[in-house]
């Protein structure tokens, strides 16, 4: 009993639980390195599977990280976004105990090791709409109005049923209702997601989140990784290698290799267009993520 702060009633585990769980942290149960540090797979006694994020950085980063992370989830609930099942402060250690997601991340089932398993057409597509759904509760339907900010293939994690769930928290910020865009001296975040304004100016909004969207869906369904892209080159990269292909009217040679040719049905050119409507330099010209789902799903207008 207990939870991890009074204002947020998220259950409290004991040290002892999760130190039994993980088996004492071993590197066997450790599934990968997380924004502030390592996440294990656990068992808790009942045999429910669990994800653990243990704080490791002692810095201040860190510890603000943490604790951005616990306040926002606790707040957020959607079925694309990670659930928080309780956090565990003890004897100096800091963790978050999350639901586990088999399927770990995006990030290896589109561009990894898993390419034996090919995602269909419809799965990915299934996958971007999630995310876009995930992106319109963030930023408009849950209590605080969130920016992501540090949206990547990397923290798209995938259930059993293959539904996207948006994870990692840490440095989201609440946006400001009437504010077109806030300002940071400090950009954090991922090059090959960042968009232009806040990667060379530290301005960000819901609509920076909407550009790191839209390069996801072109990840998606590229099947190639931005990531190694960086400023100042931003136009030389997947998307400007996406914008040409479609000005040419050659969108099909954007798909994976791996999906069908007869895959560029009028679901896949809708995605790309959206994709590409996304990653507009300008933010106001980024449609809203709300408009996003209407487009997706065909049921608002596409513009030219
Ligand atoms: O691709 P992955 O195995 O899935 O590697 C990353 C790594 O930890 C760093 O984020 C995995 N991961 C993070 N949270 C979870 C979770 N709740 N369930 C399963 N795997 C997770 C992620």
């Amino acid at each position: 009993s207990g939870s991890c702060t009074e204002e947020f009633e998220i259950p409290l585990f004991d040290l002892s639980t999760i130190t039994k769980a993980t088996n004492n942290f071993s590197a066997k149960r450790k599934i990968g390195e997380g924004g502030f540090g390592p996440v294990y797979k656990g068992i808790l006694e009942q045999g429910q599977e669990v994800a653990v994020k243990r704080l490791s950085k002692t810095s201040a980063q860190g510890e603000d990280e943490f604790k951005n992370e616990v306040v926002y989830i606790a707040k957020l609930q959607h079925r694309n976004l990670v659930k928080i099942l309780g956090c565990c402060i003890e004897g100096g250690e800091k963790m978050l105990i999350l639901e586990y997601l088999p399927n770990g991340s995006l990030d290896s089932f589109i561009f990894g090791d898993r390419q034996s398993m090919v995602l269909d057409w419809p799965k990915r597509f299934h996958i971007i709409n999630g995310i876009a759904r995930g992106l319109v509760y963030l930023h408009q339907d849950s209590p605080l109005k969130i920016i992501h900010r540090d949206l990547k293939a990397n923290n798209i994690l995938l259930d059993n049923d293959m539904n996207p769930k948006i994870s990692d928290f840490g440095i989201a910020r609440i946006s400001e209702e009437d504010e077109i865009g806030a300002m940071t001296n400090r950009v954090i975040g991922t090059y090959g997601y960042l968009s232009p304004e806040y990667a060379l100016h530290g301005e960000y909004s819901v609509k920076s989140d909407v550009f790191s969207f839209g390069i996801l869906v072109l990840e998606i369904v590229s099947g190639k990784s931005n990531r190694r892209f960086s400023p100042p080159d931003l136009s030389l990269n997947l998307l400007g290698y996406a914008w040409e292909l479609y000005k040419e009217g050659r969108s099909i040679e954007l798909l994976d290799e791996h999906l069908c040719d007869s895959c560029l049905t009028p679901e896949v050119e809708r995605s790309i267009r959206v994709g590409l409507l996304c990653v507009q330099q300008r933010p106001e010209d980024r449609p809203s993520m709300s408009s996003v789902v209407l487009m997706l799903n065909n049921e608002g207008p596409l513009p030219r």
